[in-house]
């Protein structure tokens, strides 16, 4: 069976639960013999675009080499699972220049107020006392996308009515 490839990007803040959605989707996506392949900090920041920081300039090139290698993929003929903070509309719209209309957002939507009660990795704590700057949501903006496909309220769904959601509207646009 072929499909068309895709990128589903996730955008939102630290601590959202962008990866744990990506993680989920990719799992299901895997089940039902989609090839796909994921792209996050873990295997970019760490690799790739370890020479950039959290400036917005250095954040507009960590989307934009991004976005370039999901183009590859996506030539490849590869569903690519993006999460990253992406906190800039002018990046977003960057990123819908290169990777053009195989372009699915997905915007998990968690307050600042409930992502820093998480506080998983202790990064708002850093970044409240000073520790870490320009932290995206405390000194560092964070603009909600508008006109991404779908919006995953996070604090008011399960992640399995998440996944489910997200998962219908991938399989549509994959097969048109
Ligand atoms: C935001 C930061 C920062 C600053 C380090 N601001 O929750 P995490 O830890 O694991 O994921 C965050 C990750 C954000 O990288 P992205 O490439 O997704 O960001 S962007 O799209 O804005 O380029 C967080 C960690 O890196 N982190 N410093 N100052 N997040």
């Amino acid at each position: 069976k072929r499909h068309q490839p895709l990128v589903v990007w996730f955008s939102g803040l630290s601590g959202s639960g962008k990866s744990t959605l990506a993680n989920l989707v990719e799992k299901k996506l895997a089940e039902k013999g989609i090839h796909t392949y994921s792209l996050d900090g873990d295997n970019i920041r760490t690799g790739l675009n370890k020479d950039l920081v959290f400036t917005s300039e250095e954040r507009s090139e960590n989307i934009r080499r991004i976005a370039e290698v999901a183009k590859l993929f996506i030539d490849s003929g590869t569903v690519v699972i993006a999460a990253f903070i992406t906190p800039l509309k002018s990046d977003r719209e960057i990123i819908k220049q290169i990777v053009g209309e195989r372009f699915v957002g997905i915007f998990v939507k968690t307050s600042l107020q409930e992502c820093e009660r998480r506080d998983v990795k202790g990064l708002y704590k850093k970044a409240r006392s000073g520790e870490i700057k320009n932290f995206t949501g405390i000194d560092a903006p964070y603009e909600e996308p508008v006109d991404f496909d779908i919006t995953i309220d996070t604090e008011n769904c399960t992640a399995q009515e998440a996944v489910e959601q997200i998962i219908c509207v991938v399989e549509r646009r994959i097969v048109s």
